[in-house]
């Protein structure tokens, strides 16, 4: 799909390495798991690949913590497992996208080694956010900045100085007023670039550039209009936009970086990873000159409610083509709890960090279903999909892992009043023969009973599973270029407030209508007599010329 900028309505799968396939038995997935995979990939039908990060790490926040990011950690892998992995991909036709860490490195990175051992005011200490405390001793962090992951977002170093740390401790924050800092990530793009990758995917996109003086928090002025969650984890229409977070000056960056990729043939691309609103200021990032695209976490936390779907679609449409850049859609990720399992808890927007067991318990089935219903509606919508590893599986959230498993520094920094995020990272179910569903006998995550019903080997076998409805919902979307067709909403959705119904016109002159019923009622759709009926979320989505409640339906007019 060369000339056509190919990311536009690609369908980018996301692979989280440590948990997506072991080859060499050591309970760990790797590169080389990948590889082995890829022809997965391909007849799932998928047109590009993100790998969450796989660079030397001491693995504090599961790669997110980089100390070297040229070097492939040996729990991955080594450099040539990598090029094997992408020229196989390239062979079959699918896109390569890799994971970069600007906002932050590892304390193992040996910059920060070199700041450690480096007095005060020192060029090493420059790249970092190192400043004196406040108070007598300057015993006082320097503001009153909290972590993400809990706790404060300063920690202090025995000279007497602390740095800032927007996520764990073992994350100290870049510093981007430092042009080394600027000249640095220009070589690593150009490192991944000279071998072959087609784009990056960029962590906290929305971080780097902090504000000037380095202000206290004010919940006044901070909290703006957006999307968030409340502390009991339901989406909230408010947002922190913290000194710390989506300043004017981060745009620079992509101004410089859109100019590094131009340079290379092909079409590479940047996908950012910002968890900032309303929808205008995420598409500041995805200006002609900057970002190809921006997550829709709108669309994510929307949950499985009519209103909020259709405000996040409507909001995401009409800004980015304001500036020219396709939507995204995205449904879970390695930092959510599973929809599956988030779409059958009591609250339709519930987007809790974590379910334990002493918490409410999901309804699998409502869930499951639900997410059938919702996998048809991203799918079919205008602009690019992510397919979070395990979507395709319908895999639920593990809500029974004990503490002692549990390894996300969150979980550690809020001494488990959060669980954190490790429930949605349990390593992919692939065969039911053996010990760790082809994971090794010892999976670093316990696989949950659970899983050995719904492998993938199981899944393709059966016509009904989950794994043949992203199949088939992915053939019709490619051949008949749904991803680049005309969207407008079918007037059923400003006569019922439970359905959300939209028109899709194609190239080719074909109309789709899709319709998803978010209520709690069957409703009839007099196309399902007239039109034809390319897919159904479930077997019992259509009844009598009705749609069944948590269920979608395509239909060609
Ligand atoms: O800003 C947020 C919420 O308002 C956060 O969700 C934040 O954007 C998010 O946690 C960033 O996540 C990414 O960076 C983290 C890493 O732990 C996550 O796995 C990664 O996706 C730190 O690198």
């Amino acid at each position: 799909k060369s000339g056509t900028e190919w990311w536009r309505d690609a369908v980018i799968y996301q692979v989280y390495p440590r948990s997506f396939k072991d080859s060499n038995g050591d309970g760990m997935g790797d590169l080389g798991g990948v590889t082995e995979k890829l022809p997965y990939l391909k007849q799932l039908g998928v047109d590009a690949v993100w790998l969450s990060p796989f660079y030397l790490s001491p693995q504090h926040d599961a790669g997110y913590d980089v100390a070297d990011y040229r070097t492939i950690d040996p729990r991955f892998g080594t450099l040539d497992d990598f090029e094997r992995m992408k020229d196989q991909a390239h062979e079959l036709g699918l896109k390569i996208i890799v994971d970069l860490v600007p906002n932050h490195t590892s304390e193992d990175h040996e910059w920060f080694q070199a700041a450690l051992a480096s007095p005060i005011g020192s060029p090493e200490r420059a790249r970092y956010m190192f400043r004196n405390g406040k108070g007598e001793n300057g015993e006082l962090p320097p503001n009153n900045w909290k972590s993400l992951f809990g706790g404060p977002a300063w920690s202090r170093i025995d000279d007497g100085q602390w740095y800032l740390h927007l996520f764990d401790s073992s994350q100290p924050d870049l510093n981007w007023e430092n042009p080394e800092i600027w000249e640095e990530f220009r070589s690593v793009l150009r490192f991944w670039l000279d071998r072959g990758v087609d784009g990056f995917r960029v962590d906290v996109a929305h971080g780097m550039v902090k504000a000037e003086g380095l202000p206290d928090w004010d919940e006044q002025v901070h909290m703006v209009e957006g999307t968030d969650v409340d502390e009991k984890g339901h989406a909230e229409k408010t947002m922190d936009t913290g000194p710390y977070f989506d300043q004017d000056g981060v745009h620079e960056i992509y101004r410089d970086w859109n100019q590094v990729l131009a340079e290379y043939p092909g079409e590479r691309m940047l996908v950012v990873e910002a968890w900032i609103g309303p929808a205008e200021r995420l598409a500041l990032y995805v200006r002609p000159d900057e970002a190809q695209q921006a997550f829709n976490f709108d669309f994510l936390i929307a949950g499985w409610d009519r209103d909020r779907m259709r405000n996040a679609i409507t909001d995401s449409l009409r800004v980015n083509q304001a500036v020219g850049a396709p939507s995204t859609w995205v449904l879970s990720n390695h930092d959510t709890v599973r929809h599956a399992s988030r779409y059958g808890l009591s609250s339709r927007t519930a987007y809790p960090n974590g379910i334990g067991a002493e918490d409410e318990q999901p309804d699998a089935a409502l869930g499951l279903r639900r997410a059938r219903a919702a996998a048809l509606v991203e799918l079919s919508l205008p602009g690019s999909a992510y397919v979070y590893q395990g979507d395709e599986l319908g895999l639920p959230e593990h809500t029974t892992l004990d503490a002692e498993s549990r390894e996300d520094p969150t979980f550690f920094r809020t001494e488990g009043q959060e669980l954190g995020r490790d429930g949605a990272r349990v390593p992919l179910p692939w065969s039911p023969v053996g010990n760790g569903l082809g994971f090794g006998p010892n999976p670093w995550l316990p696989q949950p009973e659970t899983f050995e019903n719904i492998t993938v080997d199981h899944q393709l076998g059966n016509p009904q599973s989950v794994l043949n409805l992203y199949k088939n919902a992915l053939r019709i979307r490619h051949e008949m270029a749904l991803g680049r067709a005309q969207f407008e909403w079918d007037p059923m959705s400003e006569q019922n407030t439970q359905i959300l119904a939209y028109r899709l016109t194609t190239d080719s002159g074909d109309t789709v209508l899709v319709a998803a019923n978010a209520g709690d009622a069957a409703v009839e759709i007099p196309e399902l007599t007239t039109g034809e009926l390319l897919l159904a979320s479930g077997q019992s989505a259509v009844m009598a010329g009705k749609l069944a409640a948590d269920h979608t339906v395509w239909i060609k007019l």
